[in-house]
């Protein structure tokens, strides 16, 4: 049987071969590894655990919080706060930034992570998952600030989801391609599962909640309405849809097998520019996809292009096949 190689060896691995792993950068990405078989427990006992359904709460983006919410974020912020690799975090859980405390010593990386996304399929058993991403702290002794984070998706050092489904999975780039590592729940840990992912560049397959075809904008209805027209339209071939309504279990297909997911913004809501957040979900599942091969934009321009200018700000999202993103991009850009 060929032998196992866990996320601990092959993060070592890669630290020793192409020094693009920092030691400390590095111990982040164990911690928040552990940190999500963690959280991956507490979604296992489900019922049995006491914590399905609300907390009673909304976070800053108004949405109401599930009790995995609030304990996703926690475990988080409790894994990373004390091993001297960070020196601040953000979470669409909350408001603010959130500094390492005095008592711990400060890193030299921010984490920015969506602690549990998809949190509408939770108490139906539905597949959900936990998206970060790290950026580095700007040079400088100067406590850090929220102005700090706002920095382009291009600026990432690692990004990745860890998937909460039949499998617990974790998917991961650090700029040399996307490896995935299953949890082996018997030894407790991730083991090395797929390595140099590809996404096709073309696909069959769409992504989209049609509830809202009547909100889109032109292109998105051109796009659409020339895949459902099939082998007889102008694509020339039947598609397929898919949706999951959680961004992890979506982007994860995709990753497998290909795909084009879409949530571009709508007429719903016309002042906000889409549904996902830019920082901690657009832009790490875009470099995600981007490192396999495929392509993220937000209809317009590169994902990991755009400027940030709000912690929590929202952004419209096209990506996977690159054709497919390529063709949905031209539509919105006439070019
Ligand atoms: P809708 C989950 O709440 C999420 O942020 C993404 O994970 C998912 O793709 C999307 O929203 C689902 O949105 O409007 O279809 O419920």
């Amino acid at each position: 049987m060929s032998q196992k190689i866990s996320l601990t060896r092959y993060l070592v691995e890669q630290q020793r071969v192409d020094g693009l792993i920092p030691s400390q950068l590095r111990l982040l990405l164990e911690v928040v590894a552990r940190a999500c078989k963690s959280i991956s427990q507490a979604v296992n006992k489900g019922a049995l655990g006491g914590v399905l359904g609300t907390a009673g709460s909304e976070n800053v983006q108004g949405e109401v919080q599930k009790k995995l919410d609030i304990i996703a974020n926690e475990v988080l912020i409790e894994a990373n706060e004390w091993g001297g690799h960070l020196a601040a975090m953000a979470s669409e859980e909350m408001d603010g930034i959130y500094l390492v405390p005095n008592r711990y010593p400060q890193g030299e990386y921010l984490l920015l992570f969506d602690p549990l996304d998809g949190s509408s399929n939770i108490d139906v058993n539905v597949s959900i998952g936990t998206i970060f991403s790290v950026l580095k702290k700007p040079e400088g002794d100067r406590g850090v600030e929220e102005s700090d984070f706002l920095q382009p998706g291009s600026q990432q050092v690692a990004a990745g989801y860890c998937v909460y489904g039949p499998q617990t999975t974790l998917v991961l780039t650090v700029g040399d391609g996307v490896a995935m590592f299953t949890l082996d729940r018997e030894q407790g840990s991730f083991v090395l599962t797929e390595e140099n992912v590809r996404i096709p560049e073309d696909t069959k397959e769409f992504a989209i909640n049609m509830s809202n075809m009547r909100h889109w904008d032109t292109p998105v209805k051109r796009y659409i309405d020339e895949c459902l027209q099939g082998k007889e339209g102008p694509r020339a071939k039947d598609f397929n849809m898919r949706w999951i309504a959680s961004m992890v279990a979506d982007v994860h297909r995709i990753m497998t097998r290909g795909g084009i997911f879409m949530y571009p913004w709508d007429k719903r809501e016309p002042h906000k520019p889409g549904k996902l957040r830019l920082m901690y979900e657009a832009n790490p599942m875009g470099w995600l996809i981007e490192q396999a091969g495929g392509a993220a934009t937000n209809g317009r321009q590169r994902i990991l292009d755009i400027q940030p200018t709000q912690l929590h700000e929202r952004v419209s999202v096209i990506l996977g096949s690159k054709n497919e993103v390529e063709r949905v991009t031209s539509y919105h850009t006439g070019l």
